[in-house]
């Protein structure tokens, strides 16, 4: 008898454990859910102020501690600040991504070949523009290349050739865009990125860079200012812009353990701002540069 009541106390003990295991453990996710509902909140506030037309980089207002556990931080800039990949692939502004990729270490050859094979990819007809370059009947697979502009960079993984990139320059998606008016804002873009596009030494790029950022820094005013800089006078400035009309933000909200990240872009050409690009990022290794 009283081993049935010793086992029956063992019993209840255990369903008593088991059931305030289970409660806390429910009650921590349920913490979690409210904690990212409310990291994504702020992140939305930041994207609010951030989008704001007079909103311009580094405006105090991009970042708000709410509280000693939640805060919001938003960063302003342009989608021009990379490089439209559609729009280098011309005849006239080919010779710059072929630039760029001697300025990842290829040779002259090799850049012209996979230059060329990403204007095959994307040029109507099926004619190799060089025997290193490839078309039709260089790729296995029915219906390559597409033989139309890049719709998503995930698609320059297909391409031929593109392995070479990825040993040369691990993150060349860091460079490009497909969003944009297809120039270079002289004002948001990286010292790396400027530096590549026009040949300048990468010292004179960063000294650009931090002639526009910096607290005595204001921003590049003409396109002369910035071929004296570079040191590129006579060059073709045609494909950079002093001020890129597609922007792009960036917010980060934080709730506790809890982090969000938002990306938009938003077309401000034409008055009307149009959104044309709406993401979540996660934010431990992401965000802008
Ligand atoms: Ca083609």
């Amino acid at each position: 008898m009283l081993l049935a009541v010793l086992c029956l106390l063992a019993v209840l003990s255990f369903l008593i454990i088991t059931t305030a295991a289970m409660s806390r453990e429910h009650g921590e996710m349920q913490q979690a859910r409210t904690s990212m509902m409310r990291a994504r909140q702020l992140a939305e506030s930041g994207i609010a102020v951030a989008a704001h037309p007079l909103i311009k980089a580094g405006d105090p207002l991009l970042q708000n501690h709410v509280s000693g556990i939640e805060s919001y931080e938003a960063k302003v800039t342009t989608e021009e600040r990379l490089l439209n990949l559609n729009a280098l692939l011309t005849a006239e502004r080919l010779p710059l991504l072929e630039r760029i990729f001697m300025s990842w270490g290829l040779s002259l050859a090799d850049a012209q070949d996979i230059a060329a094979t990403l204007m095959d990819w994307t040029d109507a007809d099926d004619l190799k523009r060089r025997p290193g370059s490839a078309e039709k009947l260089d790729y296995q697979h029915e219906g390559l290349p597409l033989n139309r502009p890049f719709a998503s960079l995930d698609e320059l993984e297909r391409v031929a050739r593109v392995e070479e990139l990825n040993a040369a320059k691990p993150d060349w998606r860091t460079w490009f865009t497909l969003r944009g008016n297809g120039q270079l804002d002289i004002n948001t873009a990286s010292a790396e990125i400027l530096a590549a596009v026009t040949g300048a030494p990468i010292e004179k790029a960063e000294q650009l860079v931090s002639s526009r950022t910096g607290p005595k820094g204001a921003p590049i005013q003409s396109l002369e200012e910035v071929a004296a800089i570079l040191g590129i006078a006579g060059s073709d400035t045609s494909f950079m812009t002093l001020s890129g009309p597609t922007r792009h933000v960036e917010s980060i909200g934080r709730a506790g353990d809890a982090s969000c990240g938002i990306a938009l872009v938003l077309d401000l050409n034409g008055g009307t701002p149009r959104m044309v690009e709406w993401r979540e990022f996660s934010v431990k290794g992401a965000g802008l540069p």
